[in-house]
């Protein structure tokens, strides 16, 4: 027992993507390699002596090691508590809620998200600041470049710490805190929404509805919230018991991978609202009978509703949406007389705004929306924004989503993804079609004329602080985008993503299918950047 200086040298590849470190598990499991990671977001910490910690995971293989290593280093460099969700459990948004509720100098969230786990799967670790919300890019930046400098780590020695049973245990000086994960989190989620309300709707049997826990984290917390809780019927909840290789699947909550809901809600005698969330349960996919709402939809329509809830009764400060998420919410903001925020890929991006006061709610069209009452987007809350709106409104969600684009105009939009493709074909197809945007511009391309063709730039109205290289837009005159970026979460080559939107105010063109009404910004799109000469690929492997 005590603690321990282990002699170690730096990996190279430990830089933080979109969200997190996300690499294979054989990767996370090389002698040191956790380790090292681990005591470069401790050394980024002033003064972490005497500071709170949380810590938990979205239970995917190699979770419940990690997180007993995690423990004894932060015993070693003196936190004086860890509040560690039991059984190492904690979702993404749980954990912000709980570091912002007790004060905590940051917390430490184990996933690589919607990526699939086991043995051969993706593991992932993120770190969170004080506000709760994800580390701002110069804060990763600080890490890595603290991992490239380490010689050593500091680990305290001490028999694994039993995370079964809920309560306080020492960890050498360290109290380590055993929570229950859902409490606190359920605790906020009730300030925010008509809990008896939406109950009163299921209790009556006029709104019926299922939830898709994907085998991931969020099994444990729908059960007891919208079956314990609001009363939802045993079942409700499906593939609830959150499983170390979620069962094998790919929890990522969009048509292609939560085929099983699709299914459900387009099949014979639908429920009335279906939703799903992924591995670490920040994301959300909202479904209806017979319909389905895309992110970036579902983010006006809660901005455009919000009156309708208790905890937003008061007014939005403002909307804040990622670069390529559509334009739709930007829409309901000029209606309401409030600012439209338009931000980089990633929940880091909208801490500023969230602490400064200007934004209320957020939203990516990669199926994400979040609020205020944490620092992180938030699955569950999605849902039951939509369940507080329908218990009031008592309308189908497909006649909610027509009657916004009746009042709004319909920003027609989808993502195509080019996964698994080899790196050095992706960054050439992106460095191609880089040099050509300043002879794009006044160009006619089809029935399109380019206003605009650039790499998105963005400088955060609070920090002033400049990321740059956010992705390559061509925006049309009328409006129309066609956006391309690599994602910055993947482990396996480069994923290419294609984001189209196209807006259409006429209620009698509103109805097509999104690949159809965007079909020529689709080829224009491939014929641009050369996608398929230059992938290989004659089409996308997901299309949302
Ligand atoms: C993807 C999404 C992005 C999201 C990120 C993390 O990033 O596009 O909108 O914030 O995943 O989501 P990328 O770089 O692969 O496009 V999650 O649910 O990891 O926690
Ligand atoms: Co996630």
């Amino acid at each position: 027992m005590g603690i321990q200086v282990i002699a170690t040298t730096p990996f190279k590849d430990q830089k933080p993507g979109t969200s997190g470190l996300r690499k294979p598990v054989p990767v996370f499991q090389q002698p040191h390699y956790l380790e090292n990671f681990i005591q470069a977001i401790f050394d980024t910490i002033e003064a972490p002596q005497g500071q709170t910690l949380v810590l938990g995971g979205d239970g995917r293989y190699f979770n419940a090691e990690a997180i007993q290593v995690i423990l004894k280093m932060a015993a070693a460099k003196g936190f004086a508590r860890v509040k560690v969700g039991q059984n190492g459990i904690l979702s993404t948004p749980a954990a912000s809620c709980v570091i912002r509720k007790y004060g905590a100098v940051g917390g430490i969230i184990l996933s690589a998200s919607h990526n699939p786990a086991g043995p051969q799967g993706d593991f992932g670790v993120k770190f969170n600041i004080a506000n709760g919300g994800p580390a701002p890019e110069k804060v990763t930046n600080a890490i890595y470049e603290r991992s490239l400098a380490l010689t050593h780590y500091s680990i305290y020695t001490a028999p694994d710490v039993n995370l079964h049973t809920l309560g306080e245990f020492p960890l050498g000086e360290m109290i380590v805190e055993v929570i229950d994960p859902v409490a606190d989190y359920q605790a906020l989620l009730e300030t925010l929404f008509d809990f008896d309300r939406i109950a009163e709707v299921i209790r009556t049997g006029k709104l019926r509805l299922v939830f898709d826990a994907m085998h991931a984290v969020t099994g444990p917390y729908a059960q007891q919230i919208l079956e314990k809780c609001l009363g939802a019927p045993p079942g409700t909840v499906q593939n609830g018991v959150p499983l170390p290789d979620f069962g094998g699947g790919h929890p990522d909550p969009n048509l292609v991978y939560a085929h099983d809901l699709v299914q459900q809600l387009f099949g014979e005698q639908p429920p009335d609202f279906g939703a799903a969330s992924d591995g670490d349960g920040d994301r959300n996919m909202i479904l209806g009978a017979n319909c389905f709402v895309t992110p970036s939809d579902s983010l006006a329509i809660l901005a455009a509703n919000a009156q309708l809830v208790p905890g937003y009764r008061d007014g939005l400060a403002g909307i804040a949406r990622s670069m390529p998420t559509s334009q739709a919410a930007d829409r309901v903001a000029a209606k309401l007389g409030i600012d439209c925020y338009e931000t980089p890929t990633g929940w880091k991006f909208f801490g500023n705004l969230l602490d400064a006061g200007k934004v209320t709610l957020c939203g990516e069209e990669s199926f994400g929306t979040g609020s205020n009452h944490v620092r992180e987007k938030d699955g569950l809350w999605a849902v039951l924004f939509w369940l507080n709106i329908l218990a009031v409104r008592q309308t189908p969600v497909a006649e909610i989503v027509k009657d916004h684009w009746r009042t709004y105009g319909r920003n027609y939009y989808s993502r195509h993804d080019y996964e698994g493709i080899e790196g050095d074909r992706a960054h050439t197809l992106m460095s191609q079609l880089e040099q050509k945007l300043p002879s794009l511009v006044g160009q006619t391309l089809g029935a399109y004329t380019v206003a605009t063709a650039d790499n998105f730039s963005y400088s955060d109205p609070v920090d002033h602080s400049v990321s740059q290289n956010q992705g390559i837009r061509l925006i049309f005159e009328d409006g129309s985008r066609i956006v391309y970026r690599l994602s910055g979460t993947g482990t396996q080559g480069a994923t290419l993503r294609v984001y189209l939107e196209r807006f259409e105010p006429h209620p009698s063109q509103q109805h097509l299918d999104a690949q159809v009404a965007l079909a020529d910004l689709i080829q224009l799109a491939n014929d641009v950047a050369n996608i398929q000469s230059l992938t290989g690929r004659d089409r996308p492997t997901v299309i949302t």
